[in-house]
């Protein structure tokens, strides 16, 4: 696949980059690093995301090029559409000529959409994916550039945590320190730049914990009464499902976050060989095993009584 998308970056002269709206780490990044790299090329790239440059990430080199709407007139040689899953995700708006869609993704069941689709489950981040697109390109990989996958990696790996911290993460890790990343100042703007609505929205939230199955489950949720209290935002609850999920015996972990009146946002962590991604595909959702999510519609009581049901199940078996 990636002579295919080189071919097409070296015909085209202006290129779209997208990824899943409401960005993780590793969709902000990889959408940074793929459109800078196309600058330092000389092509013009336009990196758009619906929901903008969300906190923590806004620190990232080129954030402030990223783009939240598109004017209907506008055209594109090719799109990239990067770790979306779904092309709905990308919540691309009615009227540009996008080109050729180019779908770059790691996630499993990843929608077969575009005429170039390279999908690689076996990837950390979507990040790592674009860079050995440009590293088999054969370009420099600026520090900007380098500052963005590592972020990717970092992000999506939970900084080295996670089961798909494989060797290629740390050895592209390593290979991007040596490009000059600042790893203390990405971590600093990761970890520790928290806004104060979220330490005392993750106060109220820490409250609602429910621990099941003997504390083989463990869920938190949050209202948007909560959040409204304390002044937070939706980013402002990101890492808030690891609370649960870092409970000694917990196998599957669960966030339930109030959207809309009668509507959650259920996310999934599990441990080993529990397939959470099975789950919140049963509930119209998706995701993979072990980090997956759907929304639910329902008040809380329903929407908990639904989602119990089917993890009973899942850890019955
Ligand atoms: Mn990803």
């Amino acid at each position: 696949m990636i002579p295919k998308i080189l071919q097409t970056i070296e015909r085209g002269q202006r290129f779209l980059v997208t990824a899943h709206r409401s960005p993780d780490g590793d969709a902000l990044a990889s959408t940074l690093a793929l459109a800078l790299a196309l600058r330092e090329q000389g092509k013009e790239a336009v990196a758009y995301n619906a929901d903008g440059a969300v906190l923590p990430f806004d620190f990232l080199p080129g954030a402030e090029s990223l783009v939240t709407e598109l004017q209907k007139t506008e055209q594109f040689d090719a799109t990239f559409v990067l770790d979306a899953g779904e092309l709905r995700r990308a919540a691309l708006p009615e009227g540009p000529d996008y080109g050729d869609l180019v779908n770059i993704d790691h996630h499993p069941h990843s929608e077969d959409f575009g005429s170039i689709y390279w999908v690689d489950t076996a990837a950390c981040a979507t990040g790592i994916l674009v860079y050995r697109l440009l590293k088999d390109a054969g370009w420099t990989i600026s520090q900007d550039v380098a500052t963005c996958v590592y972020t990717a990696i970092l992000s999506d790996t939970g900084s080295f945590r996670y089961s798909n911290a494989n060797p290629e993460a740390f050895k592209v890790a390593g290979e991007l320190v040596d490009l000059g990343v600042n790893t203390w100042d990405v971590s600093h703007n990761l970890y520790e730049s928290n806004r104060l609505p979220r330490l005392r929205l993750l106060a109220e939230v820490l409250e609602t914990l429910d621990v099941a199955d003997h504390g083989r489950f463990a869920s938190v949720t949050m209202s948007l009464q909560m959040m409204e209290q304390v002044g937070a935002t939706p980013a402002d609850t990101d890492g808030f499902i690891n609370y649960p999920r870092g409970l000694r015996g917990v196998e599957v972990a669960v966030f339930f976050r109030q959207v809309d009146e009668e509507a959650y946002k259920v996310g999934f962590r599990s441990q080993g060989n529990y397939d959470v991604g099975q789950v919140a595909r049963d509930l119209g959702g998706g995701g993979h095993r072990n980090a997956a999510g759907a929304i639910v519609e329902g008040t809380i009581d329903t929407v908990r009584t639904q989602v119990y049901d089917l993890l009973g199940r899942l850890l019955a078996d």
